[in-house]
Formats: C-alpha cells, sequence, structure tokens
C-alpha cells in the first residue's frame, strides 16, 4: 500500500543516504584534505563560536576537540546534502519524472560542494553519488508489479544499501596523504652546518637528554616521548615539500623566495627547544621538548634586508593561520624541517615550521608560508580573539601527580621524592624551591645539568622525610633574571597561567 506518510518518510530515508553517501564518496575521493566537503564548515564553525570558549576548548581537549569538530561537521555536510537530494525529490515526485530528481540533486550538491571547497572537479564525486542514491532508489520504487516488498520499502533498501556501498568505499579507498619519513640531521645538511648551535648530531644530543633525564617516577625525560599538538585545524593543510615556498615580503629592501632545496641549501643546526601553548593550564601537559633541525632565520632575513618602523613581522602559514610579533625575537627563530632525527611530521608543520626561542607555541607557526615586515603592528589570528600570546613565555615548575607522568614517589625508606620540570623560556630556570609544610619554609631543589642551547626546560628533583599526615607540597621556579615564579593565581586565557603548583601528599 503506498499511503502519502509512508512515501514521505521513504522519501526522506532516501534524502538521507545520499547525503550520506555524497559525504563518504567525498572522503573517499580527496580524504581528510582540504577539498573534503566538511573541512569548511568545520572552519567556519571555528570561526563562529565565542573566541574564548573555541580557544580553550582547542587549548584543552587539541585533538580529540578537533574530532568532534569534523564530526560535527560531517553530520551538517550529510544534512546539508540531504536537504537538496529532498528538494529534487519534491521536484520530481511532483512533476513525475524520477530522473529529474537525479540531475537536481547533481547539480545542487555540485553547487553547493564547489562554493564549500572552492574545488568544481573535487566536488564532483559527492554530486555525483548523491545523484546516484537518489536515481537508483527511484528507479527501485517504480511499480514494476507484483513484488514483495512496496516500492516506498524498495526505495528505502535500495537508498541505504548505497549509502552503505558508499560509506564502505569512502572508508577504504580515501588516500591517506602520506609524507615520506626520512632522517634528517645538520651534520648530513645538503647546506653544510651553522657555525652557531650544539655542532652536535642528533644522536649525540639525544643520547645527552637520555643521560641527564632524572628517572623518578614516571615523568617525561628531557626530550619527550610525545609530543603535544596544538593548533587551529580540523585537518591539517597538505603541503607537497615540492610545491612548497617561503616568501620574505613587506618592508624589505629585496623580496626573496625560498623553495625546499634552497632552504636545505642554506647552512643547518640542531637545536633544543621546548614549546609551552599559551592554553596550557598551569601543571597542564601542553609543554615540550624536541630535537629541530632547521636553517636559521637570520640567514634568510639577511637576503632581504628587512627594514621595519615597528619592528615587527607577520608570519603566516598554509592553513590561513597567521601571528604578529617582533622582527628582534624572529632574528634569533630557526626554520625547521626536521624533528628528533626525522623529517617534520604533518601534525607539527611539515615540510618546514617556525621556531622562536622563548616565546609562546602560537608563534611557532607551522606550515610556514610568508614572513611579512610590517611598517605598522597587526593582530595575530589568537590576539584577534582575545589571547595575549606573542611574548615571552610564563616561568613554571610543574609537579605532574598520577596518570601516565607522575611526579610524587614514596620510596622504600619512607622518604618521598618529587620530581618535576621547569621552563622559563630563553631566561632559563635558575632556581627551584620545593616547600613541603604548604609554602611556610622552602628548600633548594636539586636540577638537572642544563642542556645546551638557550631554550630548554630543566628538571628538578627533592627528596625529604615527610611528616606522618597529609601535608601540602608547593614548587616555584626563579629564572635566570632572578625573578620569582609569579604567584597569583591566572587561568590561561588570556596571559598564561600563573601561581604555584600544589599538590597534596598523603605519606
Ligand atoms: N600554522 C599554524 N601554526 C601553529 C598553530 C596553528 O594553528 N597553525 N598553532 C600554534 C600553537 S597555538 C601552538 S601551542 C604550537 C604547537 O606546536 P606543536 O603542535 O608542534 O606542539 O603551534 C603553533 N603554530
Ligand atoms: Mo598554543
Amino acid at each position: 500500500m503506498r499511503t502519502p506518510s509512508r512515501t514521505a518518510l521513504s522519501t526522506g530515508v532516501v534524502a538521507l543516504a545520499a547525503g550520506v553517501g555524497g559525504v563518504a564518496a567525498s572522503f573517499a575521493s580527496v580524504g581528510l584534505t582540504r577539498e573534503f566537503v566538511a573541512q569548511p564548515i568545520a572552519r567556519a564553525s571555528t570561526d563562529v563560536l565565542p573566541a574564548r570558549s573555541i580557544g580553550a576548548f582547542v587549548a584543552e581537549f587539541g585533538l580529540s576537540g578537533q574530532q568532534m569538530n569534523l564530526l560535527l561537521a560531517m553530520t551538517l555536510a550529510v544534512l546539508v546534502f540531504a536537504g537538496l537530494a529532498a528538494f529534487g525529490l519534491a521536484v520530481g515526485h511532483r512533476v513525475g519524472v524520477s530522473a529529474l530528481a537525479a540531475l537536481i540533486t547533481i547539480v545542487s550538491v555540485w553547487t553547493v560542494a564547489t562554493a564549500l571547497t572552492g574545488n568544481v572537479i573535487a566536488s564532483g564525486s559527492p554530486a555525483l553519488a548523491s545523484g546516484i542514491v537518489v536515481g537508483l532508489s527511484e528507479a527501485a520504487g517504480r511499480d514494476i508489479g507484483d513484488v514483495e516488498l512496496s516500492p516506498d520499502r524498495r526505495r528505502v533498501v535500495t537508498g541505504s544499501l548505497s549509502a552503505l556501498g558508499l560509506g564502505a568505499l569512502g572508508l577504504s579507498f580515501s588516500p591517506r596523504p602520506q609524507i615520506e619519513t626520512e632522517p634528517v640531521d645538520a651534520v648530513s645538511n645538503p647546506g653544510g652546518q651553522t657555525g652557531e648551535g650544539t655542532g652536535m648530531s642528533v644522536p649525540e644530543l639525544r643520547e645527552l637528554a637520555t643521560e641527564r633525564s632524572l628517572g623518578i617516577g614516571s615523568i617525561e625525560p628531557l626530550l619527550s616521548d610525545y609530543h603535544y599538538i596544538v593548533d587551529i585545524n580540523t585537518i591539517d593543510p597538505t603541503v607537497d615539500r615540492d610545491n612548497w615556498t617561503l616568501s620574505v615580503t613587506g618592508e624589505v629592501e629585496g623580496e626573496v623566495e625560498l623553495d625546499y632545496e634552497g632552504l636545505q641549501n642554506l647552512p643547518a643546526e640542531n637545536r633544543f627547544s621546548t614549546l609551552r601553548c599559551v592554553g596550557d593550564s598551569l601543571n597542564g601537559k601542553k609543554m615540550d621538548t624536541a630535537i629541530w633541525t632547521g636553517v636559521p632565520v637570520s640567514e634568510v632575513l639577511e637576503q632581504a634586508g628587512p627594514d621595519s618602523d615597528c619592528d615587527c613581522v607577520m608570519v603566516r602559514a598554509a592553513d590561513d593561520f597567521y601571528q604578529e610579533f617582533p622582527l628582534s625575537a624572529l632574528e634569533d627563530g630557526l626554520l625547521a624541517f626536521g624533528m628528533n632525527g626525522q623529517t617534520l611530521p604533518r601534525g607539527h608543520g611539515y615540510p618546514v615550521r617556525l621556531l622562536v626561542p622563548g616565546h609562546w607555541g602560537e608563534i611557532n607557526v607551522k606550515w610556514v608560508t610568508e614572513i611579512e615586515v610590517l611598517e605598522r603592528e597587526a593582530e595575530g589570528y589568537w590576539e584577534k580573539r582575545g589571547w595575549h600570546g606573542t611574548g615571552p613565555v610564563n616561568t613554571v615548575a610543574k609537579l605532574w601527580d598520577g596518570g601516565d607522568l607522575d611526579g610524587i614517589v614514596h620510596r622504600d625508606d619512607g622518604t618521598i621524592q618529587l620530581a618535576g620540570h621547569a621552563y622559563a623560556g630563553t631566561r632559563g630556570i635558575e632556581r627551584v624551591e620545593v616547600s613541603t609544610d604548604g609554602g611556610d619554609t622552602w628548600t633548594d631543589a636539586d636540577l638537572t645539568e642544563p642542556l645546551p642551547g638557550n631554550d630548554v626546560w630543566r628538571q628538578w628533583s627533592h627528596t625529604y622525610d615527610p611528616p606522618e599526615t597529609q601535608h601540602e607540597v608547593v614548587v616555584r621556579a626563579v629564572d635566570g633574571n632572578g625573578d620569582l615564579q609569579i604567584k597569583e593565581e591566572a587561568n590561561a586565557y588570556p596571559n598564561g597561567a600563573t601561581g604555584w603548583v600544589r599538590q597534596t601528599v598523603r605519606p
């Protein structure tokens, strides 16, 4: 029996199936790239949400927040395509020409997908897929006399099956952008090594970090096992190394454009560098250290001859991220193409990222494409959203407690051993002080021998006889200028977290 409500319901299912099929086909043909139809929606939702919450969201959840955002964007894309298919189906039914439903679906999905991604060719696959789902379902729903299933059921089954098929296709055939990872070391750089820097090879630096790391509890070694990732992307840009260029523009004597080979033909160096996100909470884990291989920015800047009235630059990236900060800070920067002895991973900015010693993470622009020397101050991506992350990092001493990373160890002899990391950017860590009585009295902690470089964290440790009752441990660092870590407690937004880390310890 064909009732109007059943037909409406089956039309809805077919439209939804067309939406799923379209998004799946888009994924099947381009994978997680910027041509994927959900990407611009995800990007827009990042821009529309209140700056502060999204900033905190990105900082707090990192990857998983971005995955949720992607899922939401994919759902929205399905609904939009489904709406277009529903319109096509409605027109087709009214006119009584079922081929028209498929045609309208194809044209409208193609148009909307192109409007979203800006890519006419890549938008063909979702359009055709949605059209095919609609076309097949309509064909299956035609009156062909005595068949068990009613026409509406046949449409629903056909629509669902074809969407499922396209979904499976999408999951199994989507191209996964692969970058070729190979050993990278300044020691074997085509353009040789700089006279500056450590002069050591990556394996030598790695060994040094291992030797100097404290093996206390489960705290992270001086060279992070896992380096945090924070960026604005739901889908990272895929930058082809052979097409990558960096241009130096704006207030310069002569603009410079450099390709990947050109960069590698300049002298490179290996350096330790610690990064910390301005969104990191006081005792959070968005602070890590790696060995980076790259060319000092000064090598490239010298060629351009910058002449800036504001002593400021805007650095731009392939993901449309941009940050403004002092030219003088950039001059000490590194254009890194290697991380821990390997090709820079995609998530950390492949093929080339910037590292700016001592500045908050956001200044360390990944997928870097342009350095514009400015005439006048301007605002960067996060500063437009209320953050103040363009300056040097705050001083911090951390004491991670519990979970994978734990620096509180109860030893067999009844003593307690505390250990953690301290970081103050280029000011360096001069001292870490520990209190085991809630801040009444303080003792200097032991510090690991500093690693070479001017922007590296250190580890501290302290062993004590605990009182018989529960007590509070407090840690604070003193930077190389002799300045004590700020005591006043503040959240990460907008200036970076301040305060002293306190942990309650049971004997
Ligand atoms: N192009 C680009 N670079 C970027 C970002 C970004 O969103 N886009 N995020 C910045 C922020 S906020 C931080 S904390 C660091 C983190 O670097 P990592 O992901 O390699 O740890 O990258 C910075 N560089
Ligand atoms: Mo950040």
